[in-house]
């Protein structure tokens, strides 16, 4: 790892903005205009209609591009439409992209168990279907929550190193610390909105798995509020029906690193180490 150190600036200045990740290029496709052929008559294009059409089809789909794990899920025929994907496919393709591997569980865990399994890159997984019944919203996560909302996440090497530092920076920690670090985990992780263009998007996993919801977060009938780990920490959430309030964070990246500076601001007696040739952790006691 690089590091450029920025020790003459004042640390308070505004910096402008700039990508943390390979993902975040999607916003860096900002075109320079000159010689337009549809406005400017000293392009040679100018006035070729046929020329101009193919340019424009072109440009708008590059324009959408998106860096988009879902769809190298699709690509690589790991998720289809035609039938339950395996977690062993899921797990040969999530040990090549970050190592991490879905473990299945029963249901929905324990803050303290579940966090403890990030240190692992270990994600716990439930394997049974929603009720036909309500396919817009399940009170409780199942496999299609899982697979759309939090997959792709674990396909992203930086939220994959994020979420197990957070794992292991839970190892050990007070019933307290527990509670904060899962509320912040359930309303940026599973419930977090960013926003883009000016427009509220989804980033948690609990929203892309549920269209219902997620309509309902991106409306005016919800309270919104900046997202802050301090401020969330502490926040109550509804955990059976649609979220009263969301969080807006910058992104995701950027809301899982400040997760991870809060989880690394929390007082503990000790530090751990994750071992990933014997798959264990290290504890370091302070002398
Ligand atoms: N509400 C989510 C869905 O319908 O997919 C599932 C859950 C995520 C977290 C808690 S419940
Ligand atoms: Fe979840």
């Amino acid at each position: 790892l690089t590091n450029f150190a920025l020790y003459k600036r004042d640390p308070h200045a505004d910096i402008p903005w700039f990508p943390r990740h390979i993902s975040e290029l999607d916003k860096c496709s900002n075109c320079v205009t000159k010689y337009e052929p549809t406005t400017d008559p000293r392009h040679p294009g100018n006035g070729d209609d046929v020329y101009i059409a193919r340019r424009k089809f072109l440009n708008d789909q590059a324009s959408q591009y998106k860096q988009r794990n879902l769809q190298f899920l699709l690509d690589e025929g790991v998720i289809t439409t035609d039938r339950i994907p395996q977690l062993r496919r899921i797990n040969e393709y999530l040990q090549k992209k970050t190592g991490f591997i879905l473990r299945p569980c029963s249901g929905l865990l324990s803050a303290r168990d579940f966090l403890a399994s990030l240190a692992f890159r270990v994600f716990q997984t439930t394997t049974y279907l929603r009720h036909g019944a309500s396919p817009h919203h399940s009170p409780e996560p199942d496999l299609i929550h899982e697979l759309l909302g939090h997959v792709p996440m674990f396909a992203d090497p930086l939220i994959a190193q994020m979420s197990q530092d957070i794992g292991l920076m839970s190892l050990g920690a007070t019933d307290e610390q527990i509670e904060k670090l899962a509320t912040v985990y359930w309303f940026i992780i599973e419930f977090g909105l960013c926003r883009e263009d000016g427009k509220l998007k989804a980033i948690g996993a609990g929203l892309l798995s549920a269209y219902g919801e997620l309509m309902h977060a991106c409306s005016d009938v919800p309270e919104h509020k900046e997202f802050d780990p301090a401020i969330t920490a502490v926040q109550k959430y509804e955990d059976s029906d649609y979220q009263p309030l969301y969080f807006v964070a910058n992104s995701i990246q950027d809301a899982l690193m400040k997760l991870r500076q809060f989880a690394l601001s929390m007082e503990r007696p000790f530090s751990v180490v994750y071992n990933p040739f014997t798959q264990s952790v290290e504890v370091i006691e302070q002398t």
